[in-house]
């Protein structure tokens, strides 16, 4: 069994698209990051960075006990390999899909997310913040696009690559993008929300929550 610790944002469904795929039995237990319960003494015990998503696995391969994994890109990787699911064996593939899940960690999701902070949420307006993410927003959905040019899924096969950038890709409307103007973007979107696994995943993250995690009142736990 796996406690699967999640809060409806872009790097939470990654996991629970994962683990709705794999069919593996889990157990969600939100975390309402507007509420500011990503501070709580216990799940910081699992996630130092007080920050979802987190797991712990209470069967892992030969470990004595029970396993905390925190990031989302070391979760990945971990269920795939304890799966042997969505991520090659042979080498050359498997960095094929290593590169792509590293360029959503270190480049994709953090910097939709610091567009959309300025953009969206900050107090102060920097234009140059604004602008500054917003053309490295569009730069990236441009490569993603091009990798996209001769391919059905990002890296071979449909893997954990596709897994991370898919939920972020779909902020395009928050982020006041159109996808018309990145058509291999938008067919792998429409391929991947017809996966039943990911509209089930979907569909649980509406039952946990449907209002919008940034707040007026939650900006004193999101933001200091
Ligand atoms: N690099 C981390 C980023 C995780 C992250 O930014 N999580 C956000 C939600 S998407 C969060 O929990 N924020 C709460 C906070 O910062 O207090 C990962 O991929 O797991």
């Amino acid at each position: 069994m796996i406690d699967y610790y999640f809060w409806t944002t872009p790097n939470g469904y990654k996991i629970i698209v994962f683990l709705e795929e794999a069919g593996i039995p889990y157990r969600i237990i939100p975390v309402n990051l507007s509420k500011g319960e990503q501070f709580d003494s216990k799940f910081l015990q699992i996630s130092p960075n007080n920050k979802i998503p987190a797991i712990v696995d209470y069967e892992p391969e030969g470990a004595r006990g029970p396993i905390a994994i925190f990031e989302s890109g070391a979760i990945l990787l971990y269920l795939a390999e304890k799966t042997t699911q969505f991520i090659p064996t042979e080498l050359v593939a498997r960095t094929e899909v290593l590169k792509w899940l590293f360029w959503q960690m270190g480049g994709l999701g953090p910097m939709l997310g610091q567009y959309q902070h300025f953009n969206q949420y900050a107090i102060e307006k920097i234009p140059y913040a604004i602008e500054r993410y917003k053309k490295e927003t569009k730069r990236l959905f441009t490569v993603l696009n091009k990798k996209l040019d001769n391919s059905q899924y990002i890296s071979g096969e449909y893997s954990i690559a596709d897994m991370a950038c898919y939920p972020w890709i779909l902020k395009y409307h928050f982020l006041g993008l159109q996808l018309d103007n990145f058509p291999n973007l938008k067919r792998w979107v429409d391929l991947l929300a017809a996966r039943p696994a990911i509209i089930r995943a979907y569909k649980k993250g509406k039952e946990i929550n449907t209002t919008p995690t940034v707040t007026q009142e939650s900006m004193k736990f999101l933001f200091g």
